[in-house]
């Protein structure tokens, strides 16, 4: 299997955190994109991956799947017993429900404050940039983290009892809040104690 992605970018991390979780990172191959150089919107990765995005997982037949979600139930089910994306009919519910309350509020919504709202990755790559909606997205953020913090007084992680995928996408949330330079607020206790918690899983460690 080949990963195609840029290390240090923020949904790059969410697979490579699926992977340290399932311990399968040796099981791959990853093949850098320059996403800062735009190569990630030339031909020869478009054909790969339509979206023009990273990460990517290439399988050994040859399939592309991208989408850090589709990665992550690809790889939770290839080995082990899923422990990332949920057993039962009702677990599965509820991670998704949760990841994608946390792609939406937080980590989705600080890629477009970045991207619209700050020179993003510059005149080279970045588009068509629309301040406005990169400062109502800032809100939504900013929003997203309040509301992760009331779900966390009353359990330990985003979905439940247990680290989910919903974890690893609010983590690069706050990985890619953190470049933007935007602060978890000091009353946030709720969110800031699990950031912390996670932060020392061995498939975590190190990553800032
Ligand atoms: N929903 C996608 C996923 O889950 O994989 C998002 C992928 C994505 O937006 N990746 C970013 C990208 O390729 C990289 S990151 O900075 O968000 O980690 N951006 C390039 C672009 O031009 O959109």
């Amino acid at each position: 299997m080949k990963i195609y992605d840029t290390e240090g970018f923020p949904n790059p991390i969410r697979v490579r955190i699926a992977l340290k979780e399932k311990q399968m990172t040796d099981q791959v191959e990853f093949i850098p994109v320059d996403v800062p150089g735009g190569e990630h919107k030339r031909d020869a990765y478009l054909k790969k991956n339509p979206t023009g995005t990273v990460p990517a997982l290439e399988l050994d037949d040859g399939t592309i799947i991208s989408e850090c979600t589709a990665i992550t139930e690809f790889l939770d089910h290839s080995s082990g017993t899923p422990v990332l994306t949920g057993e039962t009919a009702k677990q599965r519910a509820i991670i998704h429900m949760m990841q994608r309350r946390a792609e939406v509020g937080l980590l989705d919504a600080v890629a477009a404050y970045f991207h619209h709202a700050t020179p993003g990755l510059g005149p080279a790559v970045e588009g068509i940039q629309c301040a406005q909606w990169g400062e109502i997205q800032l809100q939504r953020a900013r929003d997203g983290m309040r509301y992760f913090d009331d779900v966390l007084a009353k359990q330990p992680y985003l979905a439940g009892d247990k680290f989910t995928m919903a974890d690893i996408t609010a983590f690069a949330g706050l990985i890619f809040a953190g470049f933007a330079k935007i602060n978890i607020p000091e009353d946030l206790v709720n969110l800031k104690t699990w950031h912390r918690r996670i932060s020392q899983r061995p498939s975590i460690a190190g990553i800032e």
